[in-house]
C-alpha cells in the first residue's frame, strides 16, 4: 500500500512540475535548448479572437516599451534588447513613435530609431511593436499623409520578417474621435498599405478614449483582413474592474485585443500601485492577452523601470540598484518569479 501510494505521489509531482515547467515555457525570450521565441512561435496569427503561433496554439507575448524615441531612444538598441531578452525574459520591444511634442512630425530621423529597433529584434529572435503613437494629436487622420508613407516604407522594408507587429494609432482620443467617424476609416486606409507588401503580419488598431472604449470598436469592427487586433490600454492605479468588463465584453462579441501599453501607476505615468497591477496580470493571464509595459526611460516616473539618470548611456547590464519599484516588480513579473493566479 504504502509503495502504491509513494508512487502516486511521485506521479503527481512529476505532473505538477510538467505543468510548471510547460506554462513557463510558452512564456520564454528563449528556451533551454537556445532557441529563441520568434524561432519557437514563428508567423504569429489570429484564431477566433486568440493571437497565436504558426502552428495555431495560443500564445501571450509579454515585454517592454519604449518611453517616448524622441526622449529616451537611447533605450532602442541591441545591447538593451539583448539584456531585456536575456536577463528579464522580454519576449517583445514596443518603438513609440511619438508625432508631436518633438516627435516624428518635427523630427523625422526619428524613423532611424524605429529602424534600430526592428533590426535589433529580428537579429535577436524577439518580437517587435512599431508604434505610431498618436497621443496629443488625438485624432490619427491629422497625420494621415505620413502615416500611410511611414507604414509602406516599413512594411516593404520589414513585412517579410515574422517579428513585426504594426500599431498603427496608439490612443486616439477626444469625443469627436469616434471609432466608426475617424479611427476605423483611418485604420482601413493604413491596413490597405500595409496589406499590399505584407499579407500575414498582426496589425493593432487604436480604439476610442485612450484605447478603452474597445466595445465600440466591437460593434463595428473592420472586415475583410486577417490578423487585425485591436488595443487596450490601462494604467492599474486609475482603472479597473469596470474596463476589465468592457474587454470582456468586446472579446465575447468577437474581438482580438493587444495590450499595446499598461503602466503599474496612475494614467499620468506616477504612483506605483502594485497592489492594483496583480488583478490586471490575472486577468491577462487568463485571457492570453499579449502585452507591453510602459516603459524603459531614467526621467524619475514612478512608470520608468530605472532610477532616475541611471543608465545615462542605454546599455543595459542594469543591477537592482539601478531599477525602480516598478523595475524590480516587472522583472519579477517577467522571470516569472512571482506567481500570477
Ligand atoms: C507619458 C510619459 C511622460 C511624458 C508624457 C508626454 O510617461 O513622461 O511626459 O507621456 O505626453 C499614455 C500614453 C503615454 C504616456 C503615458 C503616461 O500612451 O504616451 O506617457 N500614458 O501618461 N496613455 C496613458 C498613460
Amino acid at each position: 500500500m504504502k509503495k502504491y501510494v509513494a508512487a502516486l505521489c511521485a506521479l503527481c509531482f512529476v505532473f505538477f512540475l510538467a505543468s510548471c515547467s510547460s506554462d513557463k515555457d510558452t512564456r520564454l525570450a528563449v528556451d533551454k535548448d537556445g532557441r529563441t521565441v520568434v524561432e519557437r512561435y514563428g508567423q504569429l496569427q489570429i484564431i477566433g479572437t486568440n493571437l497565436c503561433n504558426e502552428a495555431g496554439e495560443p500564445v501571450q507575448l509579454r515585454g517592454m516599451s519604449s518611453h517616448g524615441l524622441h526622449w529616451h531612444g537611447k533605450y532602442a538598441n541591441r545591447d538593451v534588447l539583448k539584456w531585456l531578452r536575456d536577463d528579464w525574459n522580454t519576449q517583445l520591444w514596443r518603438a513609440a513613435l511619438y508625432l508631436t511634442e518633438g516627435g516624428y512630425i518635427t523630427g523625422p530621423v526619428l524613423k532611424f530609431k524605429v529602424i534600430d529597433s526592428v533590426e535589433a529584434a529580428i537579429d535577436l529572435g524577439m518580437y517587435v511593436l512599431i508604434d505610431w503613437h498618436v497621443h496629443r494629436d488625438r485624432d490619427p487622420n491629422v497625420y494621415k499623409a505620413q502615416s500611410l508613407a511611414f507604414f509602406d516604407e516599413m512594411a516593404q522594408k520589414y513585412g517579410s520578417y515574422p517579428n513585426i507587429i504594426y500599431e498603427i494609432c496608439n490612443e486616439p482620443n477626444g469625443d469627436d474621435v469616434t471609432w466608426s467617424g475617424s479611427i476605423k476609416p483611418y485604420a482601413e486606409e493604413v491596413i490597405a498599405v500595409i496589406r499590399k507588401h505584407d499579407p500575414n503580419n498582426i496589425i493593432i488598431v487604436g480604439t476610442p478614449t485612450w484605447s478603452q472604449d474597445v466595445d465600440k470598436a466591437a460593434e463595428d469592427p473592420i472586415i475583410g483582413y486577417d490578423n487585425i487586433m485591436y488595443t487596450l490600454h490601462f494604467y492599474a492605479g486609475s482603472h479597473g474592474e469596470e474596463l476589465m468588463a468592457k474587454a470582456e465584453r468586446a472579446m465575447d462579441a468577437g474581438l482580438a485585443l493587444f495590450v499595446t501599453e499598461w503602466g503599474t501607476t496612475l494614467d499620468n505615468g506616477d504612483q506605483f500601485h502594485p497592489d492594483k497591477v496583480m488583478p490586471w496580470l490575472s486577468f491577462m493571464r487568463k485571457h492570453n492577452l499579449s502585452w507591453a509595459n510602459w516603459s524603459v526611460n531614467n526621467k524619475g516616473e514612478d512608470s520608468g523601470i530605472l532610477k532616475y539618470n541611471k543608465d545615462r548611456n542605454g546599455k543595459g547590464g542594469w543591477v537592482d540598484s539601478d531599477l525602480s519599484p516598478s523595475g524590480l516588480f516587472l522583472r519579477k513579473i517577467l522571470k516569472n518569479e512571482i506567481k500570477i493566479k
